[in-house]
């Protein structure tokens, strides 16, 4: 009986949770190398920053290298005119001339 419930219950459970479902993972290319960090962290988010209609990467970096105290955000514009983004250069964005940065650790 202890067991009918159970899997009565785990059932139920199931047929109201979505299982979420990806796709397969895709590598992100800068210049035709993967995008990497030294130490890991990063917290990538797609958004058209300079406005041309193409979503660009955004990337915060648990250290940086504009400054290796502080964690900085990278931005790769990207140059492609598909659906697939292409990126081939990264700058590390400032705002009123100082590298966007936040204390790291
Ligand atoms: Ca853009």
């Amino acid at each position: 009986m202890r067991l009918a419930v159970t899997i009565v219950l785990l059932l139920g459970v199931a047929a109201f949770c979505d299982i979420p479902v990806f796709q397969d993972p895709v590598q992100i290319n800068c210049a035709g190398e993967p995008i990497t960090q030294i130490f890991g962290h990063l917290n990538p988010w797609m958004g058209d920053w300079n406005a041309d209609g193409k979503p660009d990467l955004i990337l915060g970096c648990f250290v940086g290298y504009a400054n290796s105290e502080f964690a900085n955000v990278a931005l790769y514009e990207n140059e492609s005119d598909t659906d697939i983004p292409v990126f081939n250069t990264f700058e590390w964005m400032q705002g009123d001339g100082e590298y966007i940065a936040m204390e790291a650790g």
